[in-house]
């Protein structure tokens, strides 16, 4: 397992779904997030997979790949295996132990949503864990109940993994985010432009950079 993985402040998703209502292709708005200097990238397909849908997320770990990007693939430890990708994982997915043994040198995270779950995740094999909806999103199907600013920085002090927060999280939110905590923020809705062109795509990427910052988060010190 990698030891002190420190992730990305920006923490962008490509949600499968999301992006086909909204007419944008996954792979262009990969492109674009590379290009504006994202350093973690997610792909989150919740249908069922196609081939295509396999084919796109290759393209998309080989992009990672050659700019040197960790990419993450959602809920699929046989196909974060194949694809030699970090895999992120939810509270009904494999369990983390499990997942563990088939992705087992690649960064691995876990979501949780309270702070139980939150607190058992500590232990587990992973190297980060995620905490959301830290506010109301309509990007999940039945999200959990909405955590709130002071409860994250309550939960912050249960774990010294890094943390990412998700859910609802804007430009105009993201940095009282950060200060109740956070070590990222991770956005789905947030990374769309107006339009889906590449060079939308990118003007919103650059700034969210320019807001959070791209860098992984100092060490934590004594949590
Ligand atoms: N997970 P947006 S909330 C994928 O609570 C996901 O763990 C959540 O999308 C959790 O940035 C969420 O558009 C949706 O709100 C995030």
């Amino acid at each position: 397992m990698p030891i002190a993985f420190k992730v990305p402040r920006f923490y962008p998703i490509l949600d499968t779904a999301l992006l086909r209502r909204r007419g944008c292709a996954p792979v262009l708005a990969a492109e674009a997030l590379l290009a504006a200097g994202a350093r973690i990238l997610q792909y989150r397909h919740k249908d069922d997979w196609r081939q295509s849908d396999f084919d796109t997320a290759r393209q998309i770990a080989k992009l990672c790949h050659e700019a040197g990007v960790l990419f993450v693939l959602n809920d699929r430890a046989d196909f974060a295996r194949l694809l030699g990708a970090a895999l992120h994982i939810g509270q009904d997915d494999l369990p983390p132990v499990a997942a563990r043994r088939v992705v087992s040198d690649e960064v691995m995270g876990f979501s949780t949503h309270n702070k139980q779950q939150l607190a058992r995740a500590n232990e587990e094999p992973v190297e980060y864990l995620s905490i959301g909806p830290i506010f109301p999103t309509t990007s999940k199907d039945r999200p959990d109940p909405v955590v709130g600013l002071d409860r994250l920085r309550e939960l912050r002090t249960l774990t010294a993994k890094p943390l990412v927060a998700i859910g609802g999280i804007t430009m105009l939110n993201a940095r009282e985010v950060l200060a109740g905590g956070a070590d990222s923020v991770a956005l789905i809705s947030g990374i769309l432009a107006e339009n889906c062109d590449r060079k939308s795509l990118r003007r919103t990427a650059e700034e969210w950079i320019r807001l959070v910052g791209v860098a992984a988060a100092p060490d934590r010190i004594g949590v």
